[in-house]
């Protein structure tokens, strides 16, 4: 019995093998069958043109619903491409954002690039793998940057070769060689066109303001600047289509219109709320990709570098930790499409030099559908900057016009307490948890609720799971001192507000922030 029982067991064991070999050849040949697919849809590979405004919310574009900006050029391009709902940058702040799209990896396995005006390893990027690949790559504009990427070894952007314009990129392009193209607008980055609304007649009262900021006169115009920077780009994208259509490259260029992170206004950049982190994503290639469509699958910047790479056909490199989504362009669904993409794993480190002795304000969030959970490392750390000056928020240390916050810092100045100056600059507990449903702006911290227990811990233990995993140093007991990395904007270490902010706030001349 012992022995049948055995050998019933080995033969069991052989056929499950057997099964298995045969599943697995049935998968590759799906597999081979799908790239075989994809190799001749895409023959002759496509241009890349990627427009990027500066510190741009997500939902600030007519075609996501808002009413106050006008953006007729991007607003077609939706209406000739796919619009993505849940699309978020790796970590909200320029520099980090920009090295984690062009490596394809998540800030904190990228050394010094977690920071803002650092430097930048001398990592893969897709654009030099475009390159390599018999593309020619351009860029306009930042790229990478603000930082310093000579010091760690390269002798140009790591995006690519920079151009003054597009036509001068075009000018020395061959006809027959595929190109990647990446326009970085100053748009909507501050300071922005002083009553530019005004110029642009933009409608104050149509304005919706976040619940997270007072409503009023002063703090619309701010908006409404920002909006007035917003159609500036707009009129730029439509620009760079006109071109595309002169030299008739319309038809083979894939055109991806996004933002690198959020507004530059309390909890908008350099915060890992939605206004810092979620950016308006749309991609358009009618010839390939259905049309007018609206995808809500979670989509995160780094994923950037293996989709363009999957497009062009060109070797993912095993390093990059993030995703190709072209099964979603290539797909003819809209809504929620893939069973995987639930959710977005995110972080910063320092901002700006805001902080006595360089400090940074850590943490990592991951964002489902339904909640946000935040983890701050440093909870003893100011958020936004050291008082008085609070730099990570709005303008350079109060060196330029911030109506915003100077709104808010006179509230504060008139009363004890202020609920807007404590959302935007107050300290803030370990843990965060929002509750989207029925709290969209993310105002209220349930992470103490004792209702949310269980819902915390799942996503505390998840964001866990996939730091350890993706060998963060802040999860793995390694020491990585990212306080103590090169700050690469010597003015900033020694701030001088304006002498209008020095007035109207009560600031000192200088303050120095090496000590
Ligand atoms: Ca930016």
């Amino acid at each position: 019995m012992k022995i049948n029982f055995k050998k019933g067991r080995l033969n069991y064991l052989l056929y499950k093998i057997i099964f298995l070999i045969f599943l697995f050849v049935i998968d590759s040949c799906s597999y081979s069958n799908q790239s075989a697919k994809k190799n001749t849809e895409f023959k002759n590979r496509p241009n890349i043109l990627i427009l990027m405004s500066d510190n741009q919310s997500a939902r600030h574009l007519g075609c996501y619903g808002d009413k106050s900006v006008k953006t007729p050029n991007i607003d077609k391009l939706a209406e000739n491409g796919v619009l993505f709902n849940n699309a978020f940058c790796s970590a909200p702040s320029c520099s980090p954002a920009r090295a984690a799209m062009l490596s394809g990896q998540d800030i904190w396995r990228l050394k010094q690039a977690a920071n803002l005006w650092s430097s930048f390893p001398k990592v893969k990027v897709f654009t030099g793998l475009f390159e390599e690949d018999g593309y020619k790559v351009g860029i306009e504009g930042k790229g990478w940057g603000p930082g310093n990427y000579k010091i760690s070894g390269w002798d140009k952007n790591p995006g690519g070769d920079k151009f003054n314009s597009f036509k001068s990129f075009i000018n020395k392009s061959k006809k027959d060689k595929p190109w990647l193209y990446w326009y970085s607008s100053t748009e909507p980055h501050r300071p922005f066109r002083k009553n530019g609304w005004k110029n642009s007649k933009i409608n104050l009262d149509s304005i919706f303001v976040p619940p997270y900021l007072p409503d009023n006169i002063e703090i619309r115009k701010d908006i409404a600047d920002y909006y007035d920077e917003i159609q500036i780009f707009d009129t730029e994208v439509g620009s760079y289509i006109s071109y595309l259509k002169e030299i008739n490259e319309l038809e083979n260029t894939i055109i991806i219109v996004c933002s690198d992170n959020g507004w530059q206004m309390p909890r908008g950049l350099a915060n890992l709320y939605d206004f810092g982190t979620k950016i308006p994503l749309i991609i358009s290639w009618p010839k390939n990709f259905k049309s007018g469509r609206v995808i809500d699958d979670f989509i995160n910047l780094k994923d950037f570098a293996p989709t363009f790479l999957e497009i062009a056909n060109i070797e993912i490199p095993n390093e990059m930790n993030s995703n190709s989504f072209l099964d979603l362009l290539v797909s003819t669904k809209e809504g929620k499409i893939s069973n995987q993409r639930n959710s977005v794993i995110m972080g910063r480190e320092r901002h700006a030099f805001v902080r006595q002795g360089g400090l940074g304000y850590p943490g990592r969030a991951i964002r489902t559908e339904e909640f946000l959970y935040i983890r701050n490392y440093k909870p003893q750390r100011w958020p936004a900057g050291d008082p008085p000056l609070y730099g990570d928020v709005d303008s350079h240390m109060l060196q330029y016009d911030a109506p915003t916050k100077v709104n808010i810092l006179k509230r504060k100045l008139l009363n004890d307490s202020d609920e807007f100056f404590d959302l935007a600059f107050s300290k803030r507990p370990k843990e965060e948890l929002f509750d989207l449903k029925n709290d969209p702006y993310q105002l209220n911290n349930l992470s103490n609720d004792k209702r949310y227990l269980s819902i915390k811990k799942n996503l505390s233990d998840a964001l866990t799971k996939y730091l350890k995993t993706s060998g963060d140093p802040r999860e793995n007991g390694i020491e990585y001192d990212w306080d103590g990395a090169y700050y690469f904007e010597e003015n900033d270490k020694k701030p001088k507000p304006s002498e209008k902010h020095i007035n109207l706030l009560n600031l000192e001349l200088d303050y120095n922030y090496l000590k």
